[in-house]
């Protein structure tokens, strides 16, 4: 009896595991990175995507694009009913767990794009982590009236 309720155990832990989505080898993982398309003469956009943490904790502390001049990431904060954004020169990703850049929260801000961002193409953005060094992320562009990659799970 105990024994079985140690197997169920076991397997309900595996299940949790593979929820987090840390891949066999414990390596973060970056996922679902989307961003809107741009008006022309538009100077910035923002993009979002999740990360999900490897087998030991990491921090994001960096961002660039090709398609703009600097790339951050940024917070939303709320003060006395005022939404503003501010840079975020480190996000925690503890071990597994799953961080997710989303619009009204934390987001990557292109600032000063060399051109428009247009539906369907994917732009690279590369992130730097403390300890998975720099990861080349491809971010799908889509429409405006679009459902993001993340709205599906
Ligand atoms: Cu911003």
């Amino acid at each position: 009896m105990s024994r079985r309720i140690a197997v169920a155990t076991a397997t309900l832990v595996l299940c949790l595991a593979s929820i987090a989505g840390a891949g066999p080898t414990g390596e973060l993982v970056v996922k679902d990175a989307w961003a809107r398309a741009t008006p022309p003469g538009a100077a910035v956009a923002a993009a979002y995507l999740t990360i999900v943490g490897g087998a030991k904790g990491d921090r994001l502390v960096g961002a660039r694009s090709d398609v703009a001049a600097m790339t951050q990431v940024h917070a939303v904060t709320e003060v006395d009913g005022v939404t503003r954004m501010r840079p975020a020169d480190r996000v925690e990703v503890a071990a597994g767990a799953t961080v997710v850049l989303a619009p009204n929260g934390l987001h990557l801000m292109l600032m000063n794009l060399s051109r428009p961002l247009i539906v369907g193409e994917r732009i690279v953005v590369t992130l730097t982590f403390e300890r998975a060094g720099a990861r080349d992320v491809r971010v799908v562009v889509i429409a405006p009236d679009q459902a993001p990659p993340t709205a599906r799970h």
